[in-house]
């Protein structure tokens, strides 16, 4: 199985500047910490100061003695014309899908690396898709989006009418209703890519769907919700509430900075924050204001959660609030006891992230990790624990606790609610087992 999912580690040993592009960021990450490790072994002080003194020391690293090729020789030349790419070494840091996941690739997904990013920003190359019908590069000028219904004036837009209004740029996470769906019933998948690679955080630039609304004079006695709907062939339809639809959400057409990539909904798509991604409609063509809601196929048959009485919860939209440790992760090794710096990722979809506690002891004890940055609304904070490791076997886990005080529960408090039959609105804390090989796997405990 390990084989199938090469975008993560085996158990590598190699120090980084053996490491021939075969390999991803992690292992280097990895061997750099274990360096640092050794400095705290050798009993150098507090886990901090011992990996400062480490690097400070050329005795340890002979190669930092050699002049290497290329501070002798002439670089290459600027490109009189191009787009930039990542480093030939990083080559092994993709989106990938899980093999068997979906019959047709036009129906399927590709999972974020999220063991090989740092803060909250995802590269929009490395942007997770899903596409229930494939992805279109449609041609911007003749792309259209109608505004009707319970409105004074209907009104159809060109992109460059939309460009032209005024515009906002947030940032904020989208997650896929079935992140972590795999791990209901059981564990279920090796590495934090496919466990919780369906989230990605980006600035989206668009204008507030409230001023589309506005200018279009919309009916805010009768309307009570916007259906949504995307120009591929999926039909892809959902209900906004109105309520919401006048609040946070854009129409964006813009994502870190240039135009939407074709894979994420270019040339258009709707942005609601907090929200399952299935409600960000790509390749936007047509909102649509009614009194009630649309009971669409995308509503009322998939993205609704199977209860243990056999019931459907339907409409349960919004993304609780949820974490997990990036690094170190699933299918990574570490190299050395001694100094780690535990990283992950948390969010949530009511608003801010106020806190996250983690546990290396399979969640007997906790402690306050570091945020770091500014902490956004509906978007991923980062948080980052100092640790050092015995060498002994030890459980990782996250708790992120946001502004309305609602706390992640544990697997066990999940399933004693919903059962183990749900595919969708999986927020359980994680756990990844390390051994005292230094080998982390996926684990879940009771
Ligand atoms: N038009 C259209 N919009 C769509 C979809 C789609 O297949 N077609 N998939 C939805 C689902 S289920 C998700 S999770 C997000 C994924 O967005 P991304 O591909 O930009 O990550 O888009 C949503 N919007
Ligand atoms: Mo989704």
């Amino acid at each position: 199985m390990a084989d199938a999912f090469h975008g993560t580690l085996g158990r590598l040993r190699q120090a980084p500047e053996n490491f021939l592009g075969a390999d991803d960021i992690d292992a280097a990450r990895l061997a750099r910490r274990a360096f640092m490790g050794k400095a705290l072994a050798m009993g150098a002080g507090s886990a901090l100061a011992g990996a400062a003194r480490a690097g400070a020391g050329a005795e340890g690293d002979p190669a930092i003695l050699t002049l290497p090729e290329h501070s002798k020789t002439l670089g290459k030349p600027v490109a009189a014309l191009g787009y930039g790419l990542p480093s030939t070494w990083e080559a092994n840091l993709q989106r990938r899908a899980s093999p068997g996941l979906t019959r047709v690739p036009q129906s399927s997904v590709s999972f974020t690396p999220l063991q090989g990013l740092f803060g909250i920003i995802t590269p929009s190359g490395l942007h997770f898709e899903r596409h229930h019908q494939g992805w279109h590069d449609i041609d911007p000028r003749s792309h259209r989006l109608m505004v009707h219904g319970l409105v004074g004036q209907a009104r159809v837009f060109t992109m460059d009418d939309l460009m032209r209004l005024p515009s906002v740029s947030r940032i904020h996470f989208i997650e896929c209703g079935a992140n972590t769906g795999a791990e209901w019933a059981r564990v279920a998948l090796p590495t934090v890519q496919y466990t919780h690679g369906m989230i990605s955080c980006s600035e989206f630039t668009g204008v507030l769907l409230s001023t589309l609304l506005d200018m279009c004079g919309v009916d805010l006695k009768r309307g009570k919700v916007v259906l949504a709907e995307g120009a591929d062939g999926s039909g892809m339809t959902r209900t906004i509430a109105l309520d919401r639809a006048m609040d946070d959400v854009m129409v964006a057409w813009a994502m870190n900075g240039e135009m939407l990539r074709p894979e994420n909904g270019y040339p258009l798509r709707l942005v609601v924050p907090g929200v399952q991604g299935v409600s960000w409609v790509k390749y936007l063509r047509r909102l649509k204001v009614g009194d009630q809601r649309f009971d669409t196929k995308d509503e009322t048959i998939h993205y609704i959660d199977l209860m243990p009485d056999g019931q459907h919860r339907q409409y349960t939209s919004l993304q609780e609030c949820k974490s997990v440790i990036t690094s170190p992760s699933g299918g990574q090794t570490l190299l050395g006891k001694g100094y780690f710096n535990i990283s992950g990722i948390a969010w949530s979809g009511r608003g801010k992230v106020k806190r996250v506690d983690v546990s290396v002891d399979g969640g007997r004890n906790w402690r306050t990790a570091r945020m770091d940055g500014v902490l956004l609304p509906k978007a991923l904070a980062r948080f980052n624990l100092d640790w050092a490791w015995n060498g002994e076997p030890a459980i990782l886990q996250s708790r992120a606790i946001d502004d309305t005080g609602y706390v992640q529960p544990q697997i066990a408090q999940l399933r004693a609610v919903r059962g183990t039959r749900s595919i969708y609105h999986n927020n359980a804390i994680q756990s990844w087992q390390v051994a005292p090989s230094g080998e982390v796997t996926n684990v879940q405990v009771a």
